[in-house]
């Protein structure tokens, strides 16, 4: 039997083909949910709609989340056409490319605004909207880096914004708990997508995943996507609040 059969399944940040979010979808999908994409604008638009074309069931719909508006649109057509809201996946993350090189200090203030507003303060405008949807309870999930955790070269205001994400994490499942929706992330290791290209000397980066993480290998998007077919299912239940570790280990190291 499918574990997600009969979820209705919001998932925001596919960009093509390597995208984490993709291979998400296709975890979700494989146990029988039902799908909503989103894009950002119509410069991705033809690429996401082709790509969703290939999943059973689902439909794609604009939303960028800097927009309060197309938020509020993106809801009520949620809500026209599944009616109950399951789950929703987070997948979205932007910095400046210079403000991703060099010092962290140097960052300017719209730079850091812009930052966390697209990958930090979206989860919350998101959830804010679609939790009233979850009325059979539901869970939520958003991708993080170690980067919130520790100073890593280059990646600087993504990693505050992370931080920010991952404290967002903790403060939606406390407030949405009482409704039963839950609220979790999942900390992958470097791989390469459009939003790995923006990081200088991901190459380097992958390298020392490579020789140091306990498993020996860099994370491949379908591992994520599986946690995340956990995370969206009946089988984590008891789970909120968390970030999960996907990354073959590497966390642990020193
Ligand atoms: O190594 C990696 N790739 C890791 C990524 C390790 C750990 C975490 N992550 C995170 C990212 O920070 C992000 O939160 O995973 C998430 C997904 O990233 P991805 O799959 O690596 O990257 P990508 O395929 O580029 O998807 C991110 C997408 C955007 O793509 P582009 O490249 O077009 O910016 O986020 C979306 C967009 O589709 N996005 C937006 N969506 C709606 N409104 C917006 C926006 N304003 N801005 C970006």
């Amino acid at each position: 039997s499918q574990l997600l059969a009969g979820k209705n399944i919001l998932v925001m940040g596919v960009a093509n083909d390597r995208s984490i979010a993709w291979a998400i979808a296709q975890s979700l999908s494989a146990q029988g949910a039902r799908l909503a994409f989103t894009y950002e604008s119509e410069r991705v638009e033809e690429r996401v709609s082709k790509l969703a074309a290939t999943i059973p069931n689902s439909i794609v719909l604009p939303c960028n989340v800097t927009v309060d508006s197309e938020i509020d649109t993106l809801t009520e057509k949620l809500k026209e056409h599944f009616g109950v809201l399951h789950g929703y996946v987070h997948s979205i993350a932007f910095a400046r490319t210079e403000e991703l090189e060099g010092l962290f200090v140097d960052t300017s203030r719209d730079g850091f605004a812009l930052a966390h507003d697209i990958s930090a303060y979206s989860l919350t405008a998101v959830a804010k909207r679609i939790y009233p949807l979850m009325t059979e309870g539901g869970s939520i999930m958003t991708m993080t880096y170690l980067g919130a955790e520790r100073a890593m070269k280059n990646y600087n205001v993504m990693g505050v914004a992370k931080a920010a994400l991952e404290a967002s994490i903790r403060y939606l499942a406390n407030d949405l708990g009482q409704f039963n929706v839950r609220v979790n992330g999942i900390s992958a290791g470097p791989i390469r997508t459009l939003a790995a290209k923006g990081i200088k000397d991901f190459n380097s980066i992958l390298r020392q995943v490579e020789e140091k993480a306990p498993l020996r290998r860099t994370t491949e998007t379908a591992e994520v996507g599986d946690t995340a077919m956990f995370l969206m299912s009946d089988l984590s239940r008891g789970i909120t609040g968390e970030v999960i570790h996907v990354d073959n280990g590497y966390h642990i190291i020193g």
